[in-house]
């Protein structure tokens, strides 16, 4: 533990530290302690959940407070001063770049960063180390989303609306998504909807809390959601649910997306999905019928090899029905990290340069050099996707240093025993990171930083609108911010002028460079978003007053008209079969956040849920001989897990569903199949084989969660 931090702004207000709803809260001092409060604020309208309300033990969280230093491979981390942190990780950067060119190091970011430091980082590879290899753990996350948003409405905004216009929403298909745990504080607008007689759709493999408020639980098989949204569609044409006019005036390309359908009848779906026909046919009718819909998607269609066409699929039936582009209607990603929407607009993504803006579009590089003040040849081209870049680390001619700065990758990214090949096979890996997460346990320097309410910045929430977070407390001494960081780098590699430490200096400037693109921010100020209580993108001039609901009149495409896409159903990639005769799928609980670094040091929320587990139906375990609360072994083709077994009747028998929040031998991830969306390139987190083994008597004693 440390001691509390003073509060330096009463007045000021932040946004919570986790999820994209970005709660407003502001803190306050009592007995010597901070706590947090809520703050009036049109989204989250004074709601907080757990995690929320907790965030400020953050504060006093063990940290470290020097940089860490490992004087060789096998030597323990040792305090450093900054400067022989710093002198270090610079000396390391150069022996890459001697040995391997500039591509030899590597950036990895994250989508917990603020625009400033997304922006930043994305810059610092390109103009401070020259190399192409810089991606993020969005990869992870919205990547599929992200592609199927951009190829649909020609824009990647997650919620095309704002949360408001939820309740006139009279029925609502929620795929894949269980915001009832993930971003709890959007229940109400859900439960405002319910109360006007609305209808809700849950698709899901399992009977999740967010399952147990609809009308129609759809319990699919893991993976097959092409299938289901191709069903759905096949039964819209069938029952003449298409609203022509619509079809015929904004979007294109229905002939094909029909044709794909035509081969999806009801029962050939039902044995693709396990979900009744009758369940089918009720789904299609309520979304058809209602006079306003929506349909959201969350990571479970989203992480899978096939995730931009299950999102595809999902858009087609929205544009089917006339339920796009218009009041209380659209298809919409519910954006998973704090700044998981800004995370992916200002140019830390492999292809991408800020406002959205490509990094192969001569134009594009052209604009980003001008505002950057150099060649646009000497900006590198595309560079590969997460799980490839981190195939790329420590391989012959690849990658020899990385900079980590916010990803915990040892737990969050799939097939922990291969990334931990691969950091260990690099001459340097640096993490920048508030605490020791267990990648930052690994690394050969630990760079501490402040983090959430001790920096100011901004950051986008799940509606696209842009907030400030204020500095409320001093960081700690001894922690520097990440753009200090870069700064302090950047210097020592002589492109110091490229750089700013001050994140008001950074939003100016991403505000210039990002003007005219598709991510427009030029018109928004710190002082308008605190006037306005945040200011929706694009907003290309001060004067302009934001755009909450961008495809009312047109569709971003050039013509204007969105885009049907004919989606198909692949094959699993992995079946199950004698060996592994189960499917696994991964995802959240309320009281731990993604990788666990910050919640697992919250005591409140560790009390909650303090080890990883797996969710067994009682039948399918019963089979196995395996009781409630049993320690298991899950068994994948990549590697085993230790859990806790939870016995529900609330999942399909054929699933086990485990957390991914814990690392040591409870990390989910040491199971999950690395296997890519070939256009997303997001790993298939969702769907794989798996063995489900009792363990024996003698290793049920203890915890499994490092
Ligand atoms: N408490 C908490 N809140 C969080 C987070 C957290 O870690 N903890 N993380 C944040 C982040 S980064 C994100 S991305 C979001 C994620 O938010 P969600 O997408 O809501 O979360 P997940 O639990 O990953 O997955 C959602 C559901 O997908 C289901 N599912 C699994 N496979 C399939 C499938 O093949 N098809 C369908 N239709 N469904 C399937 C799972 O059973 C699960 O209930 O949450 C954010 N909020
Ligand atoms: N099996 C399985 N794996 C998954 C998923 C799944 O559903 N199943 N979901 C994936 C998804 S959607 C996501 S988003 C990822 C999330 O997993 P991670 O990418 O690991 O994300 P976090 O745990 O939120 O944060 C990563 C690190 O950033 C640090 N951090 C927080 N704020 C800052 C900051 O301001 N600066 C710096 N430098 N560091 C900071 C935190 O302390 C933490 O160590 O996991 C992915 N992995
Ligand atoms: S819903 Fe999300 S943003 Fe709101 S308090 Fe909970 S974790 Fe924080
Ligand atoms: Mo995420």
């Amino acid at each position: 533990m440390i001691a509390a931090p003073p509060l330096c702004n009463p007045t000021g207000g932040t946004h919570c530290p986790y999820c994209a709803m970005q709660c407003a809260m502001r803190l306050v001092a009592k007995d010597g302690r901070l706590e947090v409060t809520p703050r009036d604020f049109p989204t989250s309208q004074g709601g907080l959940c757990r995690k929320g309300w907790t965030a400020a033990d953050l504060f006093t969280a063990d940290r470290p407070l020097t940089p860490l230093l490992r004087d060789r491979r096998d030597a323990p981390l040792r305090p450093a001063t900054w400067e022989e942190a710093l002198d270090h990780v610079v000396r390391g950067i150069g022996a890459a770049q001697a040995a391997g060119g500039a591509d030899a190091v590597g950036v990895f970011g994250g989508g917990a960063l603020t625009n400033e430091k997304a922006y930043a980082l994305g810059k610092f590879a390109r103009v401070g180390l020259g190399t192409c290899n810089i991606d993020y753990n969005g990869r992870f996350c919205m990547a599929s989303a992200a592609a199927a948003g951009n190829r649909a409405f020609g824009l990647d905004r997650g919620l095309p609306f704002p949360l408001q216009d939820i309740p006139e929403a009279e029925a609502i298909l929620i795929a894949g998504g269980n915001p009832a745990e993930t971003l709890p504080v959007l229940l109400q607008y859900l439960e405002a909807q319910r109360q006007r007689g609305g209808q809700l759709i849950v698709a899901d493999p399992r009977r999740t809390a967010t399952a147990a408020m609809a009308t129609l639980h759809l319990q699919l098989t893991p993976g097959s959601d092409a299938a289901l949204a191709n069903g759905l569609l096949h039964i819209a044409v069938r029952d003449r649910l298409l609203d022509e006019d619509f079809i015929a005036a904004r979007t294109t390309g229905f002939p094909t997306a029909r044709r794909a359908a035509a081969a999806w009848w009801p029962d050939r779906v039902e044995r693709a999905t396990g979900v009744p026909e009758r369940q089918l046919v009720q789904a299609a009718h309520l979304l058809g019928e209602a006079a306003t819909a929506m349909i959201l998607t969350g990571r479970g269609p989203e992480q899978q090899r096939h995730g931009v066409a299950n999102a595809l699929g999902y858009i087609n039936l929205a544009l089917a029905l006339g339920k796009a582009g218009r009041q209380a209607c659209g298809w919409g990603t519910l954006t998973g990290q704090g700044n998981g929407q800004g995370g992916r607009e200002h140019g830390q993504k492999a292809d991408q340069l800020p406002g959205y803006r490509n990094l192969a579009d001569p134009a594009h590089r052209a604009a980003v050099a001008a505002i950057w003040g150099v060649d646009p040849a000497t900006l590198p081209g595309p560079g590969p996707s997460a799980c490839e870049l981190l195939d790329r680390c420590g391989a012959p001619d690849g990658i020899r240093a990385l900079l980590v700065q916010g990803c915990n990758l040892l737990v969050a990214a799939p097939n922990t025993n291969r990334v931990r090949e691969r950091l260990a096979a690099l001459d340097m890996l640096v993490v920048a990171d508030p605490f020791l997460s267990e990648t930052a346990a690994l690394a050969d320097v630990v760079l501490p930083v402040a983090h959430w309410a001790e920096e100011a910045g901004t950051i986008t929430n799940l509606e696209g609108r842009v907030l400030l977070r204020d500095r409320l407390v001093a960081p700690p001494p001894g922690v520097l911010t990440d753009l200090e960081l870069l700064q302090e780098i950047a210097e020592r590699l002589g492109r110091g002028k490229f750089f700013s430490a001050d994140a008001r200096d950074v939003f100016e400037e991403l505000r210039r460079a990002s003007a005219g693109g598709i991510a427009d921010y030029a018109g928004i100020t710190w002082e308008r978003i605190v006037a306005e209580q945040g200011v929706f993108w694009p907003c290309p001039t001060p004067g302009h007053p934001g755009t909450p609901r961008p495809f009312q009149e047109r569709f971003a495409t050039p013509d204007g008209r969105a885009r049907f896409h004919a989606v198909e159903q692949p094959l699993s990639a992995e079946p199950p079969d004698q060996e592994y005769p189960l499917l696994l799928t991964t995802g959240r609980v309320l009281a731990q956040y993604n990788s666990g670094t910050q919640t697992r040091r919250v005591q409140a929320l560790l009390a909650a849920d303090p080890e990883a587990f797996v969710e067994i139906h009682g039948e399918t375990a019963r089979g196995l001989g395996i009781a409630e609360g049993n320690m298991v072994r899950l068994v994948t083709r990549r590697g085993a897990a230790a859990l806790r077994a939870r016995l529900v009747r609330t999942i399909r028998l054929d699933t086990v569903f485990v957390p991914f929040h814990w690392g040591g031998l409870g990390n989910a991830n040491l199971l999950t199949n690395a296997v890519l969306d070939p256009v997303s390139r997001i790993p298939e987190f969702k769907t794989c084989a798996v063995r489900v083994e009792c363990m024996p008597p003698a290793s049920q004693q203890g915890s499994n969660s490092a």
